[in-house]
This record gives structure tokens, sequence and C-alpha cells, in this order.
């Protein structure tokens, strides 16, 4: 391709390549359209359309995915104009992580994301059902099915809005047990590693596949693997480019340990022709979300796979990188250590002494400081810790001598 818009767009259908694949459906063949001749009706110009009505016939094809969204009237004229279904890429994603969503929050999040899609499609569902006619008494006076169904989604979309309030607040409720730990949350495009660097972290079992959006729940746990006491990780829902709004949105409770996070993990898939174009996608998605000047470590990870001339123009990029293999466990101590290193920058290094019989204080600063040094004298330990200003006021309150350093 001459231009970089055109590359783009083939990326960009590359990747919707591998959504339909993710989404169970099989490519057949692409068509590419030049920007200037999008016709306001059909999407596709006259000759496109032809030529796409060539393939359909010739592959026998079901369904046509258009990359870009389609309003709903364009979809109406390319159904009758193609004879078979058309979605756009939005669709596509929307019943991805209809597929994948576990948690009950996760099919409430999705479900409205759904909803709130169709609604200005409803008409298009909606018209040729409405002359069959509804049931009797289900219709108010001058009401047609469709202001009856329109009206029916939105109910059920304020019902479900009002159930994902109530998990926020169960979340946040959550948040504030946690309020004194260091949280640390993964970002990064679909695909790039994410739960499989979690589960090394965090050394649990989470769901790991080669395909997009294989997490759409957000799960925290405690930082396992690393000297780093109270820290918790959030492993996120991947970013995409052109995510549905609508997905956002729903998911905000889930995007909110994103922008509450003290320190960001943004996971870069280096073996990715892409791994620029994802890196700036996440950055962007970051900025939208207010959370573009979180304090971030680049991970670059499957150096396993990467080819060492696109390392170095990553390196070149993101000259703080870690490079890592999530899969193959390589170089996680470099990164657990930065890890610690912004958790030391939140705290401060304190020597204090405390009585042996202070046995509850003295777990309790094992579960949240990072022992540097501990001295068992004849009644009381002796412990130079990286402590939090909650731990360092608390132990002035109880009239123990705190020596910085
Ligand atoms: N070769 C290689 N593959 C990896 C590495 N990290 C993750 N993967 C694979 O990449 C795919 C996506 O991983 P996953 O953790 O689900 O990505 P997520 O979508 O960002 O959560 C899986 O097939 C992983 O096994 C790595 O360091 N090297
Ligand atoms: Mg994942």
């Amino acid at each position: 391709m001459r231009d970089s818009r055109g590359r783009e767009a083939n990326d960009s259908l590359e990747e919707l390549g591998l959504l339909v694949d993710t989404a169970g459906g099989v490519v057949a063949g692409h068509l590419l359209q030049k920007r200037e001749s999008i016709s306001p009706r059909t999407f596709l110009g006259r000759g496109k359309l032809e030529e796409l009505k060539g393939l359909i016939g010739r592959d026998s094809i079901d369904v046509a995915v258009f990359d870009e969204d389609l309003s709903p009237g364009q979809v109406r004229n390319l159904e009758k104009e193609l004879g078979i279904k058309v979605v756009d890429r939005s669709e596509v994603i929307l019943h991805i992580f209809a597929l994948r969503a576990k948690s009950s929050e996760a099919r409430v999040q999705v479900e409205l994301a759904q909803l709130e899609y169709q609604l200005p499609r409803l008409t298009r569902l909606w018209k040729h059902l409405s002359r069959l006619g509804g049931g009797i008494g289900t219709r108010g006076p001058g009401e047609t099915q469709l202001e009856v169904d329109r009206r029916r989604v939105r109910e059920k979309i304020g019902s479900l809005k009002k159930q994902l309030a109530g998990v926020e607040k169960e979340r946040s409720v959550q948040r504030k047990k946690r309020e004194n730990a260091f949280r640390v949350a993964i970002v990064g495009y679909t695909n790039a590693g994410k739960s499989t660097l979690f589960r090394v972290l965090t050394e649990t079992e989470v769901f790991v596949e080669d395909r997009l959006f294989a997490t759409v729940d957000a799960t925290t746990r405690r930082l396992g693997s690393i000297r780093a006491p109270s820290t918790v990780i959030t492993d996120t829902v991947g970013f995409i480019k052109k995510l549905p709004h609508h997905l956002v949105t729903s998911f905000h409770a889930t995007l909110e340990e994103v922008v509450q996070a003290d320190l960001l993990l943004h996971v870069v898939d280096s073996s990715s022709s892409r791994a620029a174009q994802q890196a700036a996608t996440v950055e962007d998605v970051l900025v939208t979300m207010q959370a573009g000047g979180k304090p971030v470590i680049i991970v670059l990870n499957k150096i396993d796979l990467a080819e060492e001339e696109a390392l170095q123009s990553l390196r070149y990029q993101f000259p703080s990188a870690v490079e890592i293999s999530a899969l193959k466990r390589v170089n996680i101590d470099a990164l657990t250590e930065r890890i610690l290193e912004a958790v030391r920058q939140r705290r401060v290094l304190v020597t204090v002494e405390i009585p042996l019989s202070e046995k509850r204080l003295l777990s309790h600063l094992r579960e949240s400081c990072e022992f540097v040094e501990e001295r068992t004298l004849t009644d009381r330990v002796s412990i130079q810790c990286w402590a939090g200003s909650d731990e360092v006021g608390r132990l002035s309150r109880r009239g123990f001598p705190v020596r910085f350093g």
C-alpha cells in the first residue's frame, strides 16, 4: 500500500478478521473501499457493491462484516441489496463479549451495552413484527408496537443500570477496604499477555487463550510473587481500536480499577508488527478515561517471539521499558523490582523498636510493610522497614519512636 491510511485500513481489516474468528466465524474474503466513495445510502459505492455481490455468489457467504459503524438505515439497505445479514465491527465485539462474560457482573455489563446498541436499531427489527400486532392490552393508547418495544428496552436498560450501580457500590466498598494498599492495574491491547502476566505475578490461575478478549472480567488479587506487602493487582479487559463506546460506558465499574490505580503496567506484545500502533491506541484510551497521567511501566512482552530488529525499534520508542516473556518467565524479577521501586516511592524507610508482647501490631506490620531488617533483642524487636504513611501514623500514635532511615 502506498499511503499510511491504506496500511492502517488493511491492519484494521486484518484485526477485524481476528475478531470474526474469535466470534466463531470463518473469513471468506475481504474488500477495501476508498473513503472518498462512501455512499450515504449503502455505505459501499455502486462498483464495490457489485464486487461484493460477486464474492457472495461465488463463495456462498452468510454474513457481511463492515469495519466501520453503520447506521441502521445503511444496514437495512445493504441487507436488501445483498440478501444476506450485515453486521458492523461493534456488533462483532459485542458478540465476543457476550460469549466471554463469565461473572454475573460482566454479563450485566454486556447485556446493557447490547441493548444500548440495539435501541436506535429497533425499527429494523420490529417494523414487520408490528404489523402482526402485539398482545391485547400491552399497548398504551395511541402507542405503536415499536413504541411499546422501545419503552420495554428502555425499562430494561434502566433496571440493568440500577443493578450495575449496586455492583459499583460494592466495588467501591471493596476498594475502600484496600485503601491502604498500593494498587497496580495491568492494561494493554487485547492478546498482549496481560492475563498471563497476572498469573505469573499472583501465582494463580486465570483464563488465558490465544484469542481476542479472552478476559472480560476484572480480577483483583494480592501480588503474590514479590515482597510487596499490601499490594494488589488487577487484570483488566483488553483495549482495542474502535471499541464500541457502549461497552466502555457499561464497563465503567471495571475500568474504574484502572482510574484508581497507583501504577499501571502497560503490556505490549513486542512480537506484533503493530506493537507501536497498539500501544498508541491504549494510550489514547487511557487519556479518554482520564488515566493518562498515571505512573506507567511499559512491559515489552513476548520477547521470546519478537524479532531483534523490531525489539530495537521498540526500545528506541520506550527507553525505560522492561522486556519480559510472561509465558517463559523471562526477566520477571526485573519487572517485580521495578514494581517494588514504585511501591517504595510511596513509602518511607523507618526504624522502630516494638515490644515482643505487641503480637498483633507485629503481625500487622509484617502484612503491610516491606521488611529490610529485623533483629530480636531481649524483650523487643528492632525493625527496619518500608512503611506507608498510615503505618507511620499508627506507630507514632501508639507512642513508638519512629526513626526515619
Ligand atoms: N510466546 C509467548 N506467548 C505469550 C507470552 N505471554 C502471553 N502469551 C500468549 O499470548 C496469548 C494471549 O495471552 P493472554 O494473557 O490471554 O492475553 P491478554 O488478552 O492480554 O490477557 C496466549 O496464547 C498466551 O499464551 C509470552 O511471553 N510469549
Ligand atoms: Mg486477558
